[in-house]
């Protein structure tokens, strides 16, 4: 059985028939680019892309992602029809299915605004998600996950190996990454399902909420395009944006870019 088929037997035998096509490669450039391509030439929604390796897997901001074989690559095509408030909680609904996938595995993963997905200080996997102009007169959204299952550390250069965790180190068993893909496609599904209910916005935020670093209160510093903030995280908004209290009582909610804790010396 190809590693695709598996996958849909994986979502079938959890009552979670897969709308749209999956590819599987042995290796690519990169899944969210090739999700792309299929999105442009008019892909339906729920297209899938998985990759055995990535050879350019990208992260946010130019960044890369450490790719070898043996982790979860896995792009999705989306067209959600949510009003713009509530398109930017989307990579926070997907936080929280990876966080939910992640603990199907017997891990317990926070996360950490915008999209990291951490055990304790370590980075377990990741979201990218990418807004386009829809082929098909919609808004569309490449949404790329990915997750360490079973990572040779030593595969990575070793500034990021430091900063890095998989599932098999946390738990000591070898993962299984289409075991992984399935249960992150199904609690996918589940969530932007939740996000596009009435209530959607509101259930998204505390689902998120719930799975957070508890930083709310702590000093941070955090970073939007060139500028710099520093502050007290507060929460997130309605709409997802990070709140960060300056000095002199002005809460800034910033939309993206990325946030540290500032560790006392
Ligand atoms: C992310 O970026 O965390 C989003 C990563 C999304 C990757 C998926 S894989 C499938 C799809 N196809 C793609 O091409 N991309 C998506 P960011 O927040 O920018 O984090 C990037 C940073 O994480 C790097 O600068 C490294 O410090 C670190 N990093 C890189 N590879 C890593 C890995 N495999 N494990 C842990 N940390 C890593």
């Amino acid at each position: 059985m190809s590693p695709a088929e598996r996958l849909r037997d994986l979502l079938d035998s959890r009552g979670e028939t897969w709308p749209g096509p999956i590819e599987h490669h042995e290796a690519i450039g990169s899944t969210s680019d090739r999700a792309k391509e299929l999105e442009r030439a008019g892909a339906p929604e729920w297209s899938a892309v998985l990759a055995e390796r990535q050879t350019a897997g990208r992260g946010r901001l130019g960044r890369t992602w450490e790719s070898p074989a043996g982790n979860l690559f896995l792009s999705v095509v989306l067209r959600p029809r949510l009003p713009p408030e509530r398109l930017t909680l989307l990579p926070l609904a997907a936080g929280v299915a990876v966080a939910e996938a992640v603990d199907e595995q017997g891990v317990t993963a926070q996360l950490k605004w915008p999209n990291d997905v951490l055990v304790g200080s370590r980075k377990l996997g990741g979201i990218l998600a990418e807004g386009l102009s829809g082929s098909r007169g919609t808004h569309a959204v490449v949404l790329g996950v990915g997750v360490n299952v079973r990572l040779d550390a030593s595969r990575l250069a070793p500034e990021t190996a430091a900063g890095a965790t998989s599932l098999d180190a946390e738990t000591g068993r070898p993962g299984d990454v289409i075991a992984v893909a399935a249960a992150v496609l199904a609690r996918l599904r589940a969530r932007c399902h939740d996000l596009a209910a009435a209530d959607g916005a509101a259930r998204t935020a505390d689902a998120w909420r719930a799975r957070a670093l508890p930083w709310w209160g702590r000093e941070v510093v955090a970073r939007e395009g060139d500028q710099v903030i520093r502050g007290v995280a507060r929460d997130i908004d309605a709409r997802g944006g990070l709140l960060v209290e300056t000095a002199g009582g002005v809460v800034r909610a910033l939309l993206s870019g990325e946030v540290f804790e500032v560790r006392a010396p």
